[in-house]
């Protein structure tokens, strides 16, 4: 509270998807050390933390989200050993250490369902998690109609003839939240990391978790709900209960300093996201409606302003994040024909639909946007060098389970978690001194940290410049009154002063009266380009 207020209310946090942002070990995989080695250019981000996917061991069948060890790194990124020394280091450069929360399921290979498989239908062992018994003369059917978000039916039946529930990957059985063994257990897990010295977590599907009683069929499937504009009553999603387990982690965060929640919950409504926002339970929930607004004036800006509304209510603040570890990058987003369908797009790649350059002119402008807000701030590994979606991987390195529980209908999330490019040569671009897990395209040289360093029209510096001028202008502000220049246009004053104006449009406007402190297209006095955005101060 060195300010008035908790660190993390103004803050810029950096996601590193450990696999993927800088090997230490030349096995082509992301790691501990490679994290440690990188902390002076997170530090030069001027970035306030990190938050690091899960590093837990695994059998990474999706990426990591299967933890088989909630206490243990897995081998491939280091050991406990190095991850304190991680969350030491980070804290000599500034930085603060958020770890990834995955409670709403295990890996397969984690010791609790190994030993529900060996255990009787009914015992203790299998309370852990959700088995029923089937439907049908024979219990041959699934328990209930619901679906996995990866595709197929979430239920897969075992050889005693139960069936356990999956929500994702069947390699991902579901824990049971109304067993008070699992709840002790999760709290502890917490006391662990935060004795570790993490910062606190990002929440896994935290909109998941509790599942209804009675396990009756869903109406809806899982997208329906999602864009419905409440999921109250839903048996699988956003349910009442699991606010109960949020208070309960809250009490153990709350008996040490500065510690912070952060809710993955896809959730359209913004009441019922602010729920999640109550005093009591998290700190702080991603505004996920900002990420999947189409390039829109109107419609981004009716959502800042709902979002501001919306947590205000409950005394928050808004979480902005333009991009994850699950999405398609913004420069492609951005980039893509608006009556294309980015999932399926993917499949097919067509190019003719999608200009790049278009996609990194709106991308720089969206994140001069975004660090102009009030609130908090998440940035995902590479958004800062403008990488685009790898969207033409060879179907043999695909590694997402997606693609095969969609039978081969979705190609899934491993275009955006190709291995950072730190140099303009060299095997892997830097990344490590031998391959990459996933391959780097021949372009990436130009977008790498060596290229763009030190280059001021760079998307790099453009980043640390709005990091640099947001920090020391806008930390602690939280008012914004918005600015009427036409359609199309998106403006808005803080309270320090500080204006940002976004044009959606193809072309140039003439810009209100002010200094311009920082741009994303070249400076063009007294207008501003298509496209681009412009932060300003009063004259
Ligand atoms: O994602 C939650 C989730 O529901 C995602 O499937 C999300 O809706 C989708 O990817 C959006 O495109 C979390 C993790 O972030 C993801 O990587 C995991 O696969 C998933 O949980 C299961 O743990």
């Amino acid at each position: 509270m060195a300010h008035g207020f908790p660190w993390w209310r103004h803050a810029v946090i950096y996601q590193i998807y450990i696999r993927s942002f800088a090997d230490g070990n030349a096995d082509g995989t992301g790691d501990v050390a490679g994290i440690i080695s990188r902390l002076p250019y997170l530090a030069s981000l001027g970035v306030d933390g990190i938050w690091i996917n899960p590093w837990y061991v695994s059998p990474l069948l999706d990426g990591g989200y299967d933890v088989a060890d909630y206490r243990e790194i897995h081998p491939l990124y280091g050991d406990l050993e190095q991850a304190k020394r991680l969350i030491r280091e980070a804290a000599k450069q500034g930085l603060e250490v958020l770890v990834d929360l995955v409670p709403n399921h295990t890996s397969h290979e984690h010791a609790w369902f190994k030993a529900a498989l060996a255990s009787e239908p009914g015992s203790p062992e299998r309370a852990r998690y959700h088995f029923l018994p089937g439907r049908g003369e024979h219990g041959q059917l699934p328990p209930n109609n619901w679906k996995s978000v990866f595709g197929g039916s979430a239920w897969t039946r075992v050889p005693d003839g139960e069936w356990y529930l999956h929500m994702f990957d069947v390699s991902q059985p579901d824990i049971n939240w109304a067993n008070p063994e699992v709840r002790e257990e999760f709290l502890d897990i917490i006391r662990y990391w935060l004795d570790l010295g993490a910062a606190g977590f990002r929440v896994d599907v935290a909109h998941a978790l509790v599942k209804e009683a009675e396990y009756p069929d869903a109406v809806d499937d899982r997208e329906a709900v999602l864009t419905t504009p409440d999921g109250e009553g839903h048996p699988l999603w956003d349910r009442p209960e699991l606010h109960d387990v949020v208070r309960e982690w809250r009490t153990v965060l709350d008996q040490y300093e500065g510690k912070v929640m952060v809710a993955e919950a896809w959730i359209p409504s913004w009441t019922r996201l602010a729920l999640y926002l109550r005093d009591d339970e998290y700190h702080q929930t991603f505004a996920f409606q900002l990420l999947r607004s189409p390039w829109e004036a109107g419609t981004m800006r009716g959502i800042i302003a709902d979002a501001i509304v919306a947590t205000g209510a409950v005394g928050s603040i808004p979480t902005w994040v333009l991009s994850n570890h699950d999405v398609v990058r913004q420069v492609t987003r951005y980039g893509l024909s608006p009556d294309v369908e980015e999932r399926a797009w993917l499949l097919w790649g067509d190019e003719s639909m999608l200009d790049l350059g278009l996609g990194t002119r709106r991308a720089r402008a969206a994140a001069l946007l975004m660090l102009a807000l009030p609130g908090s701030v998440y940035l995902y590994q590479g958004e800062e060098l403008g990488l685009p979606e790898v969207h033409d991987l060879p179907e043999g390195v695909i590694d997402d389970p997606v693609w095969e529980r969609s039978g081969h209908s979705e190609k899934g999330r491993d275009g955006c978690r190709v291995p950072i490019p730190w140099t303009r040569t060299g095997p892997s671009f830097g990344f490590g001194v031998d391959g990459s897990w996933l391959p780097q395209p021949e372009t990436w040289s130009a977008l790498s940290v060596e290229n763009q360093e030190g280059d001021e029209g760079s998307t790099l510096e453009l980043y640390r410049s709005a990091i640099r001028i947001r920090e020391e202008r806008l930390r602690g502000d939280e008012d914004l009154v918005w600015l009427d220049l036409g359609p199309d246009v998106l403006a808005f004053r803080r309270g320090s002063g500080l204006t940002c104006v976004v044009n959606y449009r193809e072309e140039s406007i003439p810009l209100p009266p002010g200094d311009v402190v920082l741009a994303s297209e070249p400076r063009d006095d007294g207008f501003l380009a298509g496209n681009a955005a412009v932060w300003l101060k009063p004259i």
